[in-house]
């Protein structure tokens, strides 16, 4: 059979074009999905790989089956392209994680969805297609067993078009953050493949920086160690994300920047202690971010920190005071989030009565899609536009890089952090970011109408 997979993508089309995408190039990771699912095919079959970051959609070449990979704020998209195959009369395969969690809404759009994990129920899948018996669910037993993966059939991608090499060496996450698709996906399972197996995936890796996708790769402590300790002779130099529990102890963090890491994704998600016992963030205390990424700092580690706006405790103040602890706290590059109840996740239930927007490519993380309990909509957002752009003015990319500089193995971190806040730059220009600060417009308006700010005055008064 022809098998055409595909990664839906780019603004360039009207219903995903309402999302804001990571399309930029120093976002661009080998397709570890879809290279997987290529990597599960039995023998015999014809495989291409379509980005649509790149490339158009070939609706006219001769296909027998497509798979579709789907993350939320792709659905709009990864639906309109299912549509069109099927309307030609080709089966499509929806897999990823919104198909998983949205299994009816999927199926309305696809012959069959792929939930979970691909290894185990793809060669069934291929083979109920060959055989025109493709229909429904299909799902593994058990979450895959990832000893024996098999090596991504790279040779599938175009030369030249990933800036990064992605690698993978554990699945999933132990915590069980209530807003966490991840963790909700996987089960709340931290599966690891044999040290070796990764290590021999990393030698193979034909570039000496790399990124492992994992969502928490330093979750098994005792196997992390045996991970890094078996990396070191590699000198590769690779990125990950990580729990702040990377940092828990010095020699660990020593470990893993003699592996030759030299940045890590860290979800601090907020500074305020009752907003992450709210979404059961066990594995962050407040009072130890300072410590934890000083000690990353120390050795050679960059920080990209996650923060998210939009907890139930956050009023119009909060934005002004993240951005001046973030810069305490001498963080290299922050990800700023909206809260986005996920489907799958908890907090998605206990948001439900309060979405106001079921427009799926507005589930980016960067678009308010319910009603916020201390501010309104329009403070939110406008508040994670400004922290946006204010953290990425050029004089503090400048000051960061500078600051960067001066630390142990500085240098080594310096290409890809300075890529990534020039990136996050770019993208502030091309989106036309702008935002306010909702603090300083709450002032203003009390200042021109002082009564607003206390009881109205009494007559008595008068
Ligand atoms: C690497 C990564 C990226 C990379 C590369 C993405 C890519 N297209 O390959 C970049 C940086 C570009 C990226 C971008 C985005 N990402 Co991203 N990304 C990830 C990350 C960290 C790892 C994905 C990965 O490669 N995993 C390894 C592979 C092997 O596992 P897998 O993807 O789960 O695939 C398996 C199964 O799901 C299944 N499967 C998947 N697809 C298919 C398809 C078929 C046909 C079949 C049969 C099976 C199947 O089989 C695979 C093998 O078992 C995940 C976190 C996570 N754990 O999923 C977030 C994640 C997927 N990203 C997320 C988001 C939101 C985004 C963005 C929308 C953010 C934004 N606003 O721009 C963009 C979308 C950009 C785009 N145009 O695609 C969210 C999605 C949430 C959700 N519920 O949809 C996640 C889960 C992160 C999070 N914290 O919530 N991302
Ligand atoms: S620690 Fe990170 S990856 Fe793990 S459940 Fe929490 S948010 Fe998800």
């Amino acid at each position: 059979m022809n098998i055409l997979l595909i990664a839906p993508s780019s603004g360039k089309w009207r219903n995903v074009g309402r999302a804001r995408l990571f399309n930029g190039k120093t976002f661009r990771f080998s397709l570890l999905s879809l290279l997987t699912v290529a990597a599960e095919t039995p023998a015999g079959h014809e495989i291409r790989i379509v980005d649509e970051q790149f490339d158009d959609i070939p609706w006219d070449d001769p296909v027998d089956l497509v798979g579709i990979t789907c993350m939320t704020a792709l659905a709009p998209r990864a639906y309109a392209i299912a549509d069109a195959f099927r309307a030609r009369q080709v089966p499509v395969v929806l897999g990823g994680m919104h198909p998983t969690f949205c299994l009816e809404e999927a199926l309305q759009h696809a012959d069959a969805v792929v939930a979970g994990d691909a290894e185990g129920v793809w060669p069934r899948v291929v083979e109920d297609a060959r055989g025109g018996r493709l229909r429904g669910v299909y799902r593994a037993d058990r979450p895959a067993d990832l000893a024996g993966l098999r090596q991504p059939p790279v040779h599938l991608l175009k030369k030249g078009r990933y800036s990064t090499w992605a690698a993978e060496a554990t699945r999933g996450c132990p915590h069980s953050c209530g807003f966490c698709a991840v963790s909700a996906f996987h089960q709340h399972q931290h599966r690891r493949r044999p040290v070796d197996e990764v290590t021999r995936a990393v030698a193979a890796i034909p570039s000496r920086f790399f990124i492992f996708v994992d969502d928490n790769l330093t979750a098994d402590r005792d196997y992390a160690l045996r991970l890094f300790q078996s990396l070191a002779p590699l000198h590769k130099r690779w990125i990950t994300q990580s729990s702040l529990e990377i940092a828990d102890d010095e020699d660990f963090v020593q470990a893993a920047a003699d592996a030759g890491c030299v940045g890590v994704f860290v979800g601090i998600e907020t500074f305020s202690d009752t907003n992450l016992s709210s979404v059961q963030k066990t594995c962050n205390r407040t009072g130890e971010y300072q410590k934890k990424i000083r000690l990353l700092h120390r050795h050679g580690i960059g920080v990209e920190a996650g923060v998210v706006f939009g907890f139930d405790q956050d009023d119009p103040t909060v934005f002004a005071r993240t951005l001046e602890q973030l810069d305490e706290l001498e963080i290299d590059m922050v990800q700023v989030s909206i809260f986005t109840p996920l489907p799958g996740t908890r907090q998605y239930e206990l948001t439900r009565e309060r979405i106001t927007d079921r427009d799926w490519a507005h589930y980016d993380f960067h678009h308010v899609v319910f009603e916020p309990k201390k501010m309104s909509a329009e403070a939110l957002q406008a508040g994670h536009d400004w922290v946006t752009r204010e953290f990425y003015r050029p004089w503090r990319i400048a000051r960061r890089l500078a600051r960067m500089i001066q630390r142990p193995r500085g240098l080594s971190v310096l290409p890809f952090a300075a890529a990534i806040n020039l990136a996050y730059y770019g993208r502030i220009r091309r989106w036309g970011i702008r935002g306010w600060n909702p603090a300083r417009e709450m002032e203003r308006d009390q200042e021109s109408r002082p009564w607003s700010a206390g009881p109205a005055p009494s007559v008595a008064n008068l």
